[in-house]
This record gives structure tokens, sequence and C-alpha cells, in this order.
């Protein structure tokens, strides 16, 4: 499979600062090579920040995302999969929807909700509120502003692992039609939530914060949280995914090289990483396959 690895090396438009560090530390951990080993073409695109702009917060992120949106859509053009590297989680994956055009189904791993809006936040962190302003519940003018965005109906969402949640977060969640997995759920209810979700399925964003991961398994970020899911779990999780809905993009976040000394996180990283990529490739196969007479 023809791979394009897109790399977003920021967070919070500090360019390689805290998460932002993350893609390019798994580059140089070996994830093209290991992609490569085992059978895959693999081109790394690593996305900038416009160089003459002022960072702020918001507006880098927005320009970042239309970034990862014509790169996504680049690589789709050329049958490539897209797998997207990003310090946050906001860009990725407003940029994974807005390059798959058509509105796609979201599974989204994560220990948070990223639900929040300017008026439930507590944080003030921008990347909190990414499934929201997926969703076009915030940030509605600059999201329009992305070339092919349109807001992902909520009951087309699956939020899979989430349990570190915001009052008001938490309130907004359970009233929405976003579909939640807790993790102590995920293997009694994600065949269930795949059949219902998957149907007429055309396209499928897999988002896959890796504090999603519970610390035993490498601690990935400042913000990881116990309760969260085994590497086991993750992979049965994603395979089970690609099985079931076709996988156009998908990415891995939120990885902080600082909060892992001992490197066990960056090992989780990319064992997921290729995880991933064997369970896209063996879905794509059987689609191509020929039908049995
Ligand atoms: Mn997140």
């Amino acid at each position: 499979m023809h791979i394009e690895l897109i790399a977003v090396p920021y967070d919070s438009a500090h360019r390689g600062r805290r998460m932002g560090a993350g893609p390019e530390h798994l580059l140089r951990a070996g994830l093209p090579d290991r992609l490569a080993e085992i059978g895959h073409q693999v081109h790394v695109r690593v996305l900038e920040a416009p160089a003459d702009g002022w960072r702020a917060e918001i507006r880098t992120a927005f320009d970042l995302t239309r970034a990862v949106a014509g790169a996504v859509r680049d690589a789709r053009s050329t049958g490539a999969f897209p797998l997207v590297l990003s310090g946050n989680c906001g860009p990725a994956a407003l940029g994974c929807v807005a390059g798959l055009g058509a509105s796609p189904r979201i599974l989204w791993f994560d220990a948070h909700g990223d639900f929040n809006t300017p008026e439930t936040t507590l944080g003030g962190f921008l990347d909190g509120m990414a499934l929201a302003t997926v969703t076009g519940r915030c940030w509605t003018q600059l999201s329009a502003g992305i070339p092919d965005f349109r807001p992902v109906p909520e009951s087309s969402i699956v939020l899979l692992g989430a349990r570190d949640l915001d009052p008001l977060e938490a309130a907004a969640l359970d009233q929405s039609d976003v579909r939640q997995v807790r993790p102590a759920d995920l293997r009694a209810e994600l065949p269930s939530v795949l059949a219902s979700v998957g149907r007429g399925a055309t396209a499928t964003y897999l988002h896959l914060d890796l504090d999603v991961l519970d610390p035993a398994e490498g601690r990935v970020n400042p913000f990881a949280v116990p309760g969260g899911l085994t590497r086991a779990d993750v992979t049965w999780a994603v395979g089970a995914i690609a099985a079931s809905l076709p996988l156009g993009a998908a990415s891995l976040t939120s990885f902080d090289p600082h909060s892992d000394p001992t490197g066990q996180a960056a090992d989780a990283a990319l064992a997921l990483a290729l995880g991933l990529v064997r369970a896209a490739d063996r879905a794509r196969g059987a689609e191509a396959a020929p039908p049995i007479r």
C-alpha cells in the first residue's frame, strides 16, 4: 500500500514544543522504515505553518488544518492512504474530514472528550474543542474557511475510551447524539456500535489520540489519566473498525516525548501505527479481491 505520512509538528501554534515534538520523534524513531519493512511504499510530508505569519493559537490551528486538508486530498487522489501524525487533534481531525470530502463516519479514541466549546472550557485549550468543532458546535466561521469542510452529524461519531471530561463538557456529550464507548465496555459494545454506525458508510476517519492508552502502557503526554485502554485493546478495536468500515484516513495525535523518558509510549505509538496500517491494508485487499465464484 502507498502511505502518505503527513506530519504536523505543532502544539498550540508552537513548533516542536510539547506534543508538537511527537510527530518528528516518531519519524526519527523509524516509523517510515518500519512501514517499508512490512512492504509499504512510504512518502513523508512535514507541514509547516505559514512562514510569514504571526503565531496565534486559534489562527495557526486553522492554517494547519487547511494544510492537512490539502495533503489528505492530494494523497487520496494518488491512491495513497493518508496517515497523519499531529501534535494536536483539531488540525488532524478537521483536515482529514475536509480532505475526505464526503461526510465521514468518525471513530475517535481519546482519554478526553474534546467536546468543550468556548462557553464550557475550563482550561482554555483550543484542542479540547476539536470534536465539538468537527460537529459544528463552535468555531463555525473559521471552519467554513476550510475548503470542503462540512460539519459531521453527531450520529456519525463514536467516542471511545474517554474518561476525563469537564463538567459542562460531560453534560453536553451526554445530551448529544455522539455515541460513547467507555473503556471497560469496549470489547462488549464495539461490535454492535460498528454494525449500527457503519450502515451505508462511504468513508471513515479513525482518530487515535494516543492518551486513550492507560498510562501503564506508557505515559504519552502530561494529560494522560488512568483507567484507559491497553495496547491490545486498541489494536483489537482498530482491526475491528477497519474490517467493518472503509477507512479513508487516520491520525495519531498528542504524543509528547518529554512525558516518556523510558521510550515505552513511543514503542506503543509505533506498534499502534503499524497495526493500524496492517488493518487498513488487509481491509483494502479484501475489498479489491475478485468475488469468489
Ligand atoms: Mn484529543
